[in-house]
This record gives structure tokens, sequence and C-alpha cells, in this order.
């Protein structure tokens, strides 16, 4: 449970921040060396949100001791029964949606109706994963000799080591919580250091919920101090990671050093293409949601939008006034249509990429391209909505992830010409077109190399019962969401009865 800290709340804080613990064998504990970090409101960094273990190897060797304890018992609940906990964890965030969106919005910026939309997507999850407790379908088969009966079903792998980020700070890790604990295994969970207050409450959602304490730990910390011990430990089995390409990889390389299961979820540098027979209203509104919703800090952002040069002035003067009247703000102010980024490393990260895309890339900066630092803005990470204009599709703004509130404008010259363009990154997560032509429409489907195209709509607005993931550097094969994240957290294992009393020799002839 949270304490009160006795040190002093800065003078506009109304209470003295809580000081809270990580989640561990059912039990709250704070870090080992008994050190905290400070979680920081990224609209107004005066205001503390709270504190939160500085978990180290030893934290995250107690969580994993007690994931592996509780696994055994948790492996042969039955599916079914695994289920009805994640009904009632569903049913806690359901009436409990309204405050977990208001603590994420003020511990991550992103506007209330997407932390609600956050909540929801935990919610669906846990609706969705639930049902497969009475499915979780293996296969039944032929088998190639006489009184031999075959089929296939689906095992649990041992205890995950779950790493999540801060942009969706609990549809994320409900993503990977629920089938892992569906499919019979235990978890230890780090949440980004800047969003441990919403997988906090999520965890208080499965104590609520009455969840054989040791299936789900939550260790807080940093990467480095608590994420790679996670990883190297030798008794967790598979690690499910999302966040950065560069951590990404470096995860994969540990795991594939230990032989443990791994996968990713990375970057994107999603684009939008806007044909000359799109309706242009409905692609400005698309492009405008893609690219600024949630900052921009979504791995699906429209960060390029490739549009055809019979519509490029008419859009891109369409984008830009739309663009200019957002506006920018503290995210539970309901006026509010764009929140801060997230933390200093990230505005900084921002306004390098705009710098550069001014400078090296020599792109036109239409609108945006600075902080804003206006009365109480100033006191969070604001960044105006940006647009670059005639940008060169190899220009660094067009190939690297910003993960900010920034969007490119590329022009081409026909379909092919933008299918090419679209194709032409180190990334493959989502796509989308803009056009009235059906036949257009299932070209682009068929050519586009992400793992997920939209027609008709922005690169954002993912659904839980489909899988979701991307190909390219974006990922490592797997998808989260859908029936395919059974996939990830699970093994399948295939099984023979013989009942014909004799030896039978499978492929022997002779
Ligand atoms: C992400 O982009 O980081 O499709 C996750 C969406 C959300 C999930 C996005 N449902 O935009």
């Amino acid at each position: 449970m949270p304490t009160k800290k006795a040190s002093s709340a800065p003078a506009h804080q109304t209470a003295a921040p809580l000081t809270y613990a990580n989640y561990i064998g059912g039990q709250w504990v704070p870090a080992k060396n008994g050190e905290t970090f400070a979680n920081y409101n990224p609209a107004d960094t005066r205001d503390i949100v709270g504190y939160f273990p500085h978990s180290t190897a030893e934290d995250v060797a107690v969580a994993v001791e007690a994931a592996a304890e509780a696994y055994p018992k948790w492996r042969r609940v039955p599916p079914p029964k695994r289920a009805e906990y994640i009904v009632r964890v569903g049913e806690i965030l359901i009436r409990d949606k309204e405050a977990i969106a208001q603590d994420m919005t003020r511990e991550m910026g992103k506007i209330l109706k997407e932390t609600r939309g956050d909540t929801q997507e935990a919610i669906d999850m846990a609706a969705f994963v639930a049902g497969e407790g009475r499915r979780l379908y293996g296969q039944t088969t032929t088998s190639e000799l006489p009184d031999k009966f075959a089929m296939t079903v689906r095992d649990a792998i041992g205890v995950c080591g779950l790493i999540t980020p801060w942009n969706f700070p609990i549809a994320i890790p409900s993503w990977k919580i629920f089938p892992a604990i569906l499919c019979g295994n235990t978890v230890v969970i780090k949440p980004a250091e800047d969003t441990p207050l919403s997988v906090y409450r999520f965890m208080k959602a499965f104590e609520e919920a009455g969840l054989p304490p040791g299936v789900v730990n939550m260790v807080t910390g940093y990467g480095e101090t608590a994420g790679a011990p996670l990883v190297t430990h030798p008794t967790i089995r598979l690690v499910s990671f999302t966040g950065s390409t560069q951590v990404g990889r470096l995860i994969a390389m540990q795991a594939a050093d230990k032989g443990k299961k791994c996968s990713l979820e990375m970057g994107g540098k999603n684009a939008i293409i806007i044909l000359d027979d799109a309706n242009l209203d409905l692609a400005v509104e698309g492009a405008i949601w893609g690219a600024f919703g949630t900052a921009g800090q979504r791995c699906t952002a429209a960060s390029r939008l490739i549009v055809h040069k019979k519509v490029l002035k008419k859009f891109t003067h369409m984008l830009v006034e739309r663009t200019r009247a957002l506006r920018v703000g503290d995210g539970r102010d309901p006026a509010t249509d764009v929140g801060p980024v997230v933390n200093q490393d990230q505005l900084e990260r921002v306004l390098h990429y705009i710098e550069v895309g001014r400078t090296r890339d020599k792109a036109k900066l239409l609108c945006g391209g600075l902080r804003l630092t206006d009365g109480d803005l100033a006191h969070g990470y604001f960044i105006a909505p940006t647009v670059f204009g005639e940008v060169d599709p190899a220009a660094v703004i067009a190939q690297e992830e910003i993960f900010g509130p920034v969007t490119a404008v590329i022009p081409c010259h026909d379909f092919e010409d933008a299918i090419r363009i679209a194709n032409g990154v180190n990334y493959g997560l989502s796509a989308s077109i803009y056009t009235g032509d059906v036949n257009r429409a299932f070209r682009a489907m068929r050519d586009l190399e992400t793992g997920i195209c939209y027609v008709n709509a922005p690169t954002i607005g993912a659904e839980v019962h489909l899988p979701f993931g991307g190909t390219k550097g974006t990922g490592n094969g797997h998808r989260e969401g859908g029936l395919q994240a059974l996939d990830i957290f699970s093994e399948w294992k295939t099984l023979y009865v013989d009942f014909s009393g004799r030896l039978q020799k499978a492929q022997i002839t002779d």
C-alpha cells in the first residue's frame, strides 16, 4: 500500500506525494535498498505524482522467485478458472476507469479521452482473453498408424518477464499479462519508469480480484537497473518487450544468448498515403489524429503523409490550418487536443529532430517547430504540433522514428511512387491509404509491407482481437493481440496415444 512520505510537497500541491511499493508474492514491499525515484507530471513538473521503488537485481530476484513458486500450482488451474480472475479484473477496471484515466493523464500527459481509451483497451483485452479460457483450441488429427490418436494442446512456458512502455501504460501491460496468465504462466512486469502508477493500479485490480499471490508481480525502476536483470535472470523463460528498437535489439541478443523465448514490439515510421481521389476532409481529419494523437507518441503514429501531387497544395493547406488550431495544454483540461511529451529526454529528442529537419534535411517548416512556454506551459514538456512540407523520402525526419508531434508531408507522383515511398523505411508496423478507388485500395493492401494496413482510416486505432505487430525493424515475427498473442505465451505440445497394445513404428515400413 502507498504510504505518505515525510518530505514536504511543492507549495501548489494539496497533499504530499505518496510512496508506492513493489508487488511481489501478493505483498507490497519497498526496494531492498529503500530507494525511490520520483514520478513527475509532464504537464507540470512541479507536481510529483508519487515515489516508486528504485528496484535493482535483488528485488527482481525476489519477484522472479515468487513467480516461480506460484507457477506449478497456477499451471494446473484449469484455464476457465484462470479466466474468471481476468473477468474480475476487467470488472474492476470498468468500475475504476475514470480514476485510472485521471492518474494516467497526470503521469504521462496524454489527454483524458485517450487515457480513457487506453483503459478501455485493457477492459476489451480482459473480455477477449477471458473468453479464450473456454477455448484455447488445439487440434485433433489422424495418425498414420491404426489404433493411435494424435492431438495438440497449448502448454504454459514458465515465468515471463514483461517490460512495458509509457505510451500505453495499461493497454500494453494488458496485452501481455492477460494472455500470459491465461496460458498458465506467471509473470514479473517492469513498467516504464514514467508510468508506474498505471501499472500499480493494474496490480491493485489483480489483488482485489483475488489472484493467487505470485502469479503477477511488479517491480518498478529503470531499464538498466531493474529491466536488464529481469531479462537475464536464469529462471525467466520468456521476455516480452515493447519499446525502442535500440533496447529491443539488445534484449534480443541477451535472450538469444540465454536461449530464452523473446517477443519484441519496437518502432515504426508509419505512412498515410493520400491519393488524388481521396476524400480530403476525411484524410485531413485522419492525418491529424494519426500524427498528433498521444502527441505523436505511438508506435503507430502517422509521421509521414505521402500526398499525390495533384492534391498536395490543397491537402497541405487544410492540414496546416487544422494543425494550427490544435489546442496544446494539460491533458486533464477537456479543451486540450494535444498534451505534453512524456519527459525531458523526449522533449530534447523531438526538438533535435525538428532541428535536423530544418537544417540537415532542409525541409520546409510549415507550422510548429518549437517548445511552448507561455504561462503554465513553461512548467511542462509542450511542443507545438509540427508539420514539415516538401520532405524528401530519404530525409532523416522521413526515415527515423521521432515519437513526437511531428509529421512530414512527402509529395508523390502516382500510386506506385506512393507505395515505393511508404515501403522505403526500415520499419513495418502500420500504413494507411485514402482513396475512393477500390482497386487501388486492394492493391495497397497487397503491396504495403506492414503488419497493419488501414483503408480510409489513419494508422492508429488497432483493436485487441486482431493481431498487432509489424515487419522489418518493428518486430521479430510475433504478434500481440488476437489469438496470435497466445502463440507468444504458450508452447504447442503434441500428444500421441497408442491404444493398439503393441509397438507400432511410424515411418518404418519393414
Ligand atoms: C502504439 O502505437 O504504441 O492502434 C500502440 C492504436 C492503439 C495501440 C497503439 N490501439 O493506436
